[in-house]
């Protein structure tokens, strides 16, 4: 690739006695489906309400007790050999409204949107333990997007949305941090403040790109004091200090508004620009039309002026809008990353949208031409929005960027709460990233992305147990001697007895990881996999897990799943199942790693192809009372398994001083 010199500057790892399976089988028969969130809510709702049409504190209080003991029915829908002994004050939570007027997206937080739910009574030991150690997180408040990573003059910057005054979402300006390594990291003075008229509503999300000539330039969205989406440029004010302290916005900005047609609060987050045949830098920027997820083009040779290019890079119809587009080439023989503005035949690219109407992070593979500025998916009906998941747990506003310094494609994401706002507002802080993660093409079944955690996440590890081929029947639940098990790395593979296998036929072709029991629900092939925070007595467990289900016609579809509804003993955390296919090609074993990290678990299957992360709230498995179990729910195989698994330090995550 050359570039020209025409853009223009701008001043401006055994131990043998606990690893035999116990002699009981506490994950039980029998299921029936875990149900819908909602419809496991609605009768705590419709209870509520006639306790608070009559208003008697007396009721209020024994109703509250009642549904403190049924709270595993109405979370997981069976109930474990330990049920929980649920507490509950006699609070329940509200979802509050803060109001557009206070610079709050009512969709910030919209997991008890609606609902009264029993609030836990949070200790502060319970709220400090929910800190993790080696994931990415600010000293406090809020936290949200990635924005506008990059590696420059040895370091990897890290962007965020950010809210200085408060847990909750508002009044966004940037943070900054630098690393050496992507997970020791400093915290620096605030980037961006919202002191411009085309940013005083929120300093919104944007993108970096690093010029030939070692210019940075960072395009981002200002939401401005009459409520509209803006394009705006800045760049640093320094580009000798490495650390890129200081940065200074464009006088000519905004440098981008909404084109006609396009609703003023439906265009944002620019992404990293790619160099074209034409000679010219080439944007996208997401928006939506009706209920279409569209994403618009715009050409520049400065980065100030910009011509719309006719049509859209792409739509889909149904999505609605669309987040943080991201826009990149993966090479088709899977190596090394490449850069943004990479193409030919060599070159598949990716296109990711955020969807505000789900919260998730699709992605599709597909062919971009530039002449038509046209990105055309490779299978239609797995297009953005409709197909794949980067992940299929708490994910979102993702963004990747081209790592010059290691040759490799790195993946951020903003990693959501998934309790009460009340929580996080005791607390003191919400929200993570995750531990970033090299991104490429899936050679083997080109059709999906590996994701895989950054390598340098490997120096964090310290002691290692080894566990070597482990039998665990049909029904059993094996401890792992690994003592506290808050801040760990495993990896793990699974192999399925064959003669089982043959003789299984036909079962559960119709399985869901959402809709189908969860872990407690047994099947003939599964489910099979590790418990990950539980409590000694079981009652409190994050399954991550496997399940096989078998066709008539003898094909297998590989379910990957973690199930939160025995995550905690408290009602007022989110408590769905998460997980999706994963693709098991013939003669591989079943392979997984899990990062834990306090109240954060991210799970990998199969090198990466289907990711889940969850956010979980024990209120008794933390500290020195989380252990770590095998466990094995399938009624016709046992299940045969080696891991290794490691202690994780911490990376002492700390301030900059000057
Ligand atoms: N978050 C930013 C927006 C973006 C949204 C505002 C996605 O720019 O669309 O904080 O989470």
């Amino acid at each position: 690739m050359v570039f020209p010199s025409s853009y223009r500057t701008f001043s401006d790892q055994e131990d043998p006695a606990t690893t035999v399976p116990c002699s009981y089988a506490p994950l039980p028969d029998g299921a029936r489906p875990a149900g819908d969130p909602a419809s496991r809510r609605r009768p705590t709702k419709g209870l509520l309400m006639i306790v608070s049409g009559v208003l008697v504190v007396g009721f209020l209080v024994a109703f509250l007790g009642e549904k403190g003991s049924n709270s595993s029915n109405a979370e997981g829908a069976v109930s474990l050999a330990a049920p929980m002994n649920s507490t509950v004050s006699p609070h329940t939570l509200e979802p509050v409204s803060r109001g557009v007027s206070a610079g709050v997206s009512e969709k910030s937080n919209r997991m008890f949107a609606g609902a009264k739910v029993p609030s836990f009574p949070w200790s502060n030991s319970m709220l400090s333990w929910q800190r993790t150690a080696f994931h990415f997180q600010p000293e406090k408040n809020w936290m949200n997007d990635p924005n506008g990573p990059m590696f420059y003059k040895g370091w990897y910057h890290f962007f965020y949305q950010y809210n200085p005054n408060a847990a909750v979402w508002g009044d966004i300006v940037w943070g900054h941090a630098v690393s050496r390594d992507l997970i020791h990291w400093m915290h620096l003075p605030l980037a961006m403040v919202a002191d411009q008229w085309y940013d005083v509503s929120g300093v919104w999300t944007g993108s970096a790109t690093l010029l030939p000539d070692g210019q940075v330039v960072m395009l981002y969205t200002g939401f401005t004091n009459e409520s509209v989406q803006v394009q705006n440029l800045a760049y640093p004010a320094n580009l000798s200090d490495p650390l890129l302290v200081d940065w200074v916005k464009y006088s000519g900005n905004p440098v981008l508004v909404p084109p006609p047609g396009i609703n003023t609060m439906d265009f944002r987050d620019p992404t990293t620009a790619w160099y074209t045949p034409d000679g010219k830098w080439r944007i996208t920027i997401g928006s939506k039309l009706n209920k279409t997820g569209i994403s618009l083009v715009y050409d520049t040779e400065d980065f100030k002026s910009y011509e719309r290019m006719d049509g859209v890079l792409h739509a889909v119809q149904g999505t609605g809008m669309w987040e943080c587009v991201d826009f990149y080439p993966v090479s088709k023989n899977g190596g090394n990353g490449l850069d943004t503005s990479v193409d030919g035949p060599g070159v598949k690219h990716v296109f990711k949208a955020s969807l505000d109407d789900d919260r998730s992070d699709y992605y599709a593979l597909g062919t971009y031409d530039h002449k038509t500025t046209k990105w055309t998916p490779d299978d239609p009906k797995i297009d953005v929005g409709i197909g794949l998941k980067y992940d299929y747990g708490k994910f979102y506003a993702s963004k990747t960027f081209y790592d010059q310094n290691k040759k490799r494609r790195v993946l951020w994401s903003w990693i959501s709460e998934s309790d009460s706002e009340a929580a996080d507002m005791k607390r003191g802080w919400a929200s993570l990233q995750n531990i970033p993660r090299t991104v490429s093409f899936d050679k083997k079944t080109g059709s999906n992305l590996l994701q895989w955690p950054v390598e340098e996440i490997e120096s964090l590890r310290m002691t290692r147990k080894d566990f070597s081929n482990l039998e665990v029947p049909a029904g059993s639940v094996v401890p792992l001697n690994v003592g506290e098990a808050t801040q760990l790395d495993i990896i793990a593979e699974f192999e399925i007895d064959k003669e089982a296998l043959d003789r299984t036929s036909g079962a559960d072709v119709e399985y869901s990881c959402g809709a189908s029991g969860g872990a407690a629900a047994r099947g003939a092939l599964g489910p099979f996999g590790l418990l990950v925070l539980t409590d000694d007595s079981l009652s409190e467990q994050t399954p991550v897990y496997f399940y096989i289900a078998k066709g008539a016609d003898g094909n297998l579809k590989t379910f990957f799943c973690s199930d939160q509804s025995r995550s905690s003993e408290a009602s007022d955390v989110d408590k769905l199942i998460y997980g999706s296919t994963v693709p098991v090609l013939n003669g591989e074993k079943l392979t997984l790693r899990i990062l834990v990290d306090h109240s954060i678990v991210e799970s990998f299957a199969q090198g990466g192809r289907t990711c889940i992360t969850s956010r979980v709230y024990p209120t008794k498995a933390i500290f020195g009372g989380s252990r770590l179990f095998l466990f094995n729910n399938a009624t016709e195989t046992s299940i045969t398994t080696s891991l290794q698994i490691w202690k994780m330090n911490s990376a002492f995550i700390h301030p900059f001083h000057h």
